[in-house]
């Protein structure tokens, strides 16, 4: 078994938990001395000198992306702003974007978070790595750029969107591995078959793909390595943390090793915010222990997931985090029930006549709101009319066992769907608002 950082990513938990102990104390330290958390800790009367325990982290208050939105732009720096090199920015859909700061350092450690993600999946310096995510505020792009650099591969920052030039790099270079979000992937693997290459074509050196940045199912995943005929690895992260590499999939494909050098993980109730039972789902709270320019507390993610019981068969000590269920923010209440976009789509991804695009619109229909699901169909499936009638009452039935409500499926003709240039836009939610 190989390792990029043997003796971190192989810890004895113990030790391991001690390590994290030492790192939350300076942590705690340091940003107690900011305007930002001192006030947050003297409002809540928290002296840092109690925490003696990791468990006695549950003292601390958290941190939200509205605490980042009111103190914009540089309200949460622990450093002086001339050591600070590099800004990313979120936008948001309603006021303030959040800014997250980088020092060298932060820059340096991400770029080792990200070169030991690439490490696990068995690239190396011979590797050829593409990279399709654009290269600005989101982290996709730069945060690969540099793990793939650190790890010594060769690296085609070839960017967003126009896809032929891609399938030409892939080609010309002997492109080995590439990152994609996953709305884009499947993009991707069209345009390979439609230039000849790819499962059942002409072969490509291409054998791995780095799927992550946005929700999808088990069964997407499926899907994708079939048409690109690659392993795809889940990748986790969010701006607030660096980027790319918090947790990412090993080679055994079960579960996200979640970096536990570099964040104490949490997963809480998000309503009653107490931990959860372990094992349970609830929202991913994060502590970051390296971050230099903008250390976080107990930062909830909105994310849910679980922690997956056992041992990795991989040999890393780090815990590992289920694929994610959506965001507590992404769920749609419709007539009372609970619905995530992700149940959608596995069943969707089910049916070998469907495509891959989808879009989940919400809308109030005299008193009574409504979900209409549009899917596109695979390529040259039937245009018979009782045939895709029977598929849709079929599509219908099962949509209804998962989601307890009733959806109008309505099939659409491949490429006839919004496609995003970023990540997919799933749900429409045109209700009123009373
Ligand atoms: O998406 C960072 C990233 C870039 C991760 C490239 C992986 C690959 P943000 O734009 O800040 O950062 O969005 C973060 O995206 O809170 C999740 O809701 C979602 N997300 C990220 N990775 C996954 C994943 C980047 N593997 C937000 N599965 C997070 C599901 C994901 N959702």
């Amino acid at each position: 078994m190989e390792y990029l950082h043997p003796e971190l990513e192989t810890m004895e938990r113990a030790e391991l938990e001690k390590y994290q102990l030492k790192r939350l104390k300076e942590v705690l330290e340091k940003v107690s001395k900011t305007p930002f958390y001192s006030k947050k800790f003297s409002e809540e009367n928290i002296d840092i000198d109690s925490i003696k325990t990791l468990d006695d982290i549950r003292k601390l208050p958290f941190t939200t992306k509205n605490d980042l939105r009111e103190n914009y732009p540089f309200g949460l720096s622990a450093i002086p702003m001339e050591q600070v090199v590099r800004l990313h920015s979120s936008s948001g859909t309603t006021g303030n974007p959040t800014v997250i700061l980088h020092s060298q350092k932060d820059l340096d450690n991400w770029a080792d978070a990200v070169a030991r993600c690439l490490y696990m999946v068995g690239l190396r310096k011979s590797d050829v790595f593409q990279n399709s995510s654009g290269y600005g505020m989101f982290t996709g792009g730069l945060g690969f750029q540099y793990g793939a650099e650190r790890l010594g591969a060769l690296t085609v920052p070839a960017a967003a969107g126009n896809s032929k030039r891609q399938v030409k790099f892939i080609v010309d270079f002997g492109t080995t591995a590439i990152h994609a979000i996953p709305s884009y992937a499947t993009r991707l693997a069209e345009v390979m078959q439609e230039e000849g290459y790819g499962v059942n074509a002409k072969p490509t050196k291409l054998k791995t793909l780095i799927i992550g940045a946005e929700p999808h199912s088990e069964e997407q995943r499926k899907r994708i390595e079939k048409l690109l005929g690659v392993k795809a690895y889940n990748s986790y992260g969010m701006s607030e943390m660096c980027g790319p590499g918090v947790a990412f999939e090993c080679k055994e494909q079960n579960g996200m090793h979640i970096w536990e050098d570099y964040y104490i993980v949490e997963i809480i109730d998000p309503v009653t915010l107490e931990p959860v039972k372990e094992g349970e789902i609830g929202e991913l709270v994060l502590t970051t222990l390296k971050r230099d320019a903008m250390p976080l507390i107990r930062y909830r993610t909105r994310d849910l997931t679980r922690i997956l019981p056992g041992e990795c068969l991989c040999g890393r000590t780090h815990k590992r985090i289920d694929r994610f269920k959506g965001r507590s923010d992404d769920m749609i209440i419709l007539k009372g029930v609970n619905i995530f976009p992700i149940q959608i789509e596995k069943i969707l991804m089910q049916f070998p006549e469907l495509g891959n695009n989808y879009l989940i619109t919400l809308e109030t229909v005299g008193n009574n709101d409504e979900m209409t699901v549009e899917v596109e169909l695979a390529d040259l499936y039937s245009e018979d009319y009782n045939v895709l009638k029977g598929l849709s009452k079929e599509i219908t039935r099962q949509l209804k066992d998962e989601l307890l409500v009733t959806p109008l499926v309505k099939l659409a003709n491949k490429g006839t769907l919004p496609q995003s240039e970023g990540k997919a836009v799933r749900v429409r939610d045109l209700r009123h608002i009373y």
